[in-house]
Order: structure tokens, then C-alpha cells, then sequence
């Protein structure tokens, strides 16, 4: 049987009690006599139930279609991106809990994970849509990331044991995903492609040869350079932000051994592209604050490694010098996977509500600036997150 071919039974409102009551971790989290539950995923991926009862208390229960819901059943696509999912919040659970839902269990024969009800908290890119201001978000992801890549790689793990885990956790499909929809697509034209016909020109400079070159190098790094197992899709549409701070990353179903840069440069784009949204409505105050978000994260994401750098398992191996130059591969790497997620949200198949939400007008101006930036970090060459939000910046102008 192949991997799309596997047959389970799908969750629904009205069977989540019941899946709930057959599960005594579960049963004991919430009261399914008096269960309300509401199917959320507007994601395009998975099936997601929230799970509240009377008294206030709540799981999510979230399970993984046989297809990718944004399409539908015509693109079969494997379940088995809940392993990962549940693999992501194991294991970073271990060394960043905070940053994380709680974490109730994995069903592995019904691709369903149980989590934290983070209904007290929204999505950070509808906040950022709206305007709002999360303080701590890009802190708290950056720490985030400067954990995952401490302790999930040569630095925090022993090596053949890091060797057997990464072996463990080959994400083929999920990787397929990124590769093509991220790092090929916006660069070559893909059928699949939408974007404004106003917009052609500007997209067919994505594919000039020296775009095109700096993209496969990025793509190569990661195909081949397991670093960390990161997140795999730290989006601002991956992250819950909460009034007082609460950060949490979710949908950790694209983590694998992948280039640390990877998470950072997701956040990166889409710092991007609400600073576009900004730019166009004029929110001048709220676009200054998100300009200050790309220091913020990178900022967090090397005092939490620098952090723990001493405590590292390979002393010998790894004198000070070579932190200094991973940092700056990081760095790099950071630029050319913003570049390709700005990139994927302006002209790819999966675009964002930072855009979308615009008027025609208004959409394809910040669409453009968007595009120059994509250009600039796959062309230059940037020695600070304050360089990569200044350019940023200019080309919002
Ligand atoms: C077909 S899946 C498109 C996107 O949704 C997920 O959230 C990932 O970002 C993926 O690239
Ligand atoms: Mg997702």
C-alpha cells in the first residue's frame, strides 16, 4: 500500500467525544458530556478540532488529511507529516517548552496529534494584519530557533547519536513541499504560479540567471545540510501571540535536519510582507515597529546560542572561532530563504493575508517592493539583520 493509499477513519465534531472518552490521558483533560467542538483548520494542510467544555477547559485535537486540504483530494499527500509534527514538539519540548503548546499525545494509526487549546491566543499573522503590536514575539521565536539549533545539533547532541535521530526523521514528502514550492517554483515559472498581470514583469525578473543561481544554492544547502532539526515553516502563521507575551510556534509538520537559517529567514519574509502591508495603508508607527523585528529575532537567536555555546558537547572539535563562522552562515543562509518565502507569497501558489486582504491597487505596489527586496537579499551580500531590515525598508519607498 502506498503512503497516500493508507486508509483511516477521519475525525469529525460529532465522533471527537467519543475519540476523546476512548483515551483516558485525554478523557481526564476536559469533560466530553459537556463538549462543544469546532473544526478550525483553515490551514492548507490538515483537519484541526477545537475541544472546550463547560467549564472552560480544552484540548485541540488536530489530524492529518490523506490529501492537502488547500487543493483537495486530486493532490494525495501523506499523512505521516503528523510524525513529524509530533516529533517537532517531543523533541523541542525537551529544551523549549515555553515556545511550544502543551503537548497530550500522538495517535500514529489516525494521524492525530493532541495539543494545548490555544484559543486564548491568535495567529500572528491575523495580528499583524490588523496592526497590532506582540512585543515579544520575534524574541521569543528567536529564541526558539537559537535552542532548537544548540541542542538538536553537533553542538548540543552527540554525534552518533545526532546521526541515528536525523536518520530517524527523513521527512521526504515534506521537504518535496518546500523544495518545490519554496525554492523552485517562484524562480521558474511554475504552472501553478498566481499572481496580478500587472505583475508579470516584476516576476519574470525572478528567474534572471543570477537569481536563479543564488536560489540553488540555497535549495542545496537544504537538501544536503542537516544542521538542526528545525521547524521547517516558522511563518508568521505558525506562531500564537497572546496580550501578555505567551509566544508559541505550531504546525511543526515540516521539521526535519535542515539549515538553521531556514526558520530565521521565514520569519524575515514575513516581516517582509507585513512591512509591504504597512507601507501601502500608511501605518507608519506599526511599520517602524516590525522594521525592528528582524534585529529582534536574530538578536534572541544568537545571545540564547552564544548562550549555551560553552556547554557544548564537542569542545575540542569546535574552538570559538567556528561559532563565529557558522553564525555567519546562518546569517546568509537566513537572506536566501527569505528571499525565497517572500518570494513564494507574492508570486508562488500559497500567498498570504498580509496581501491578499489589499486592495488591487495597494496589492500590487507592496507585491513589487516585496519582489526588489526577494532581489536584494539574493543579490547582496548582508553583515546584520539591521542591514537586511534597512534594505528592506528602502525598498518599501
Ligand atoms: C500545499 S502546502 C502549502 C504550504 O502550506 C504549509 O503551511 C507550508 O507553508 C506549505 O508550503
Ligand atoms: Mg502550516
Amino acid at each position: 500500500m502506498s503512503v497516500t493509499e493508507e486508509s483511516y477513519e477521519l475525525l469529525s465534531p460529532e465522533t471527537a467525544a467519543a475519540y476523546i472518552d476512548e483515551r483516558p490521558h485525554l478523557a481526564e483533560l476536559v469533560d466530553t458530556s459537556t463538549l462543544d467542538v469546532q473544526e478550525i483548520g483553515d490551514g492548507n494542510l490538515n483537519l484541526v478540532f477545537v475541544c472546550q467544555d463547560a467549564s472552560g477547559r480544552g484540548l485541540v485535537l488536530k489530524q492529518a488529511l490523506p490529501y492537502v486540504r488547500l487543493i483537495g483530494p486530486e493532490w494525495p499527500f501523506t499523512p505521516r507529516r503528523a510524525v513529524a509534527e509530533a516529533r517537532c514538539y517531543e523533541t523541542h519540548g525537551r529544551f523549549a517548552a515555553e515556545f511550544l503548546p502543551a503537548f497530550y499525545g500522538f495517535d500514529a494509526e489516525r494521524y492525530v496529534l493532541a495539543v494545548e487549546d490555544l484559543s486564548d491566543h491568535q495567529v500572528w499573522r491575523t495580528a499583524l494584519v490588523e496592526g497590532e503590536v506582540h512585543e515579544q514575539a520575534a524574541d521569543k521565536m528567536g529564541r526558539y530557533v537559537g535552542r532548537l539549533a544548540f541542542h538538536t545539533s553537533l553542538l548540543g547532541t552527540e554525534a552518533k547519536a545526532l546521526k541515528l535521530l536525523a536518520a530517524e526523521a527523513v521527512s521526504p514528502e515534506l521537504c518535496e513541499i518546500t523544495e518545490d514550492l519554496v525554492l523552485t517554483e517562484p524562480f521558474s515559472g511554475a504552472e501553478r504560479n498566481w499572481f496580478q498581470d500587472e505583475l508579470a514583469d516584476d516576476a519574470k525578473r525572478l528567474q534572471a540567471p543570477e537569481i536563479r543561481r543564488a536560489m540553488a544554492r540555497a535549495k542545496h544547502a537544504f537538501m544536503t545540510r542537516g544542521e538542526a532539526l528545525i521547524h521547517g515553516d516558522l511563518h508568521s502563521g505558525s506562531v500564537m501571540v497572546r496580550g501578555d507575551g505567551s509566544t508559541r510556534a505550531f504546525d511543526g509538520e515540516f521539521c526535519f535536519w535542515g539549515p538553521v537559517g531556514f526558520d530565521l529567514g521565514l520569519q524575515w519574509a514575513n516581516y517582509t510582507v507585513a512591512l509591504a502591508r504597512d507601507h501601502v495603508l500608511e501605518r507608519e508607527e506599526h511599520g517602524r515597529w516590525v522594521a525592528s523585528l528582524y534585529a529582534q529575532v536574530w538578536d534572541a537567536f544568537e545571545d540564547e546560542l552564544r548562550g549555551l555555546w560553552p556547554s557544548r558537547v564537542d569542545e575540542r572539535g569546535f574552538p570559538d572561532a567556528f561559532l563565529e563562522d557558522w553564525i555567519a552562515v546562518v546569517r546568509a543562509d537566513a537572506c536566501a530563504y527569505a528571499a525565497a518565502e517572500a518570494a513564494r507569497r507574492v508570486v508562488g501558489l500559497a500567498h498570504v493575508g498580509d496581501l491578499e486582504t489589499l486592495e488591487d491597487d495597494a496589492k500590487a505596489v507592496a507585491s513589487r517592493a516585496v519582489i526588489s527586496v526577494v532581489e536584494r537579499l539574493l543579490l547582496e551580500r548582508f553583515e546584520s539583520a539591521e542591514a537586511v531590515a534597512a534594505a528592506a525598508v528602502e525598498e518599501m519607498r
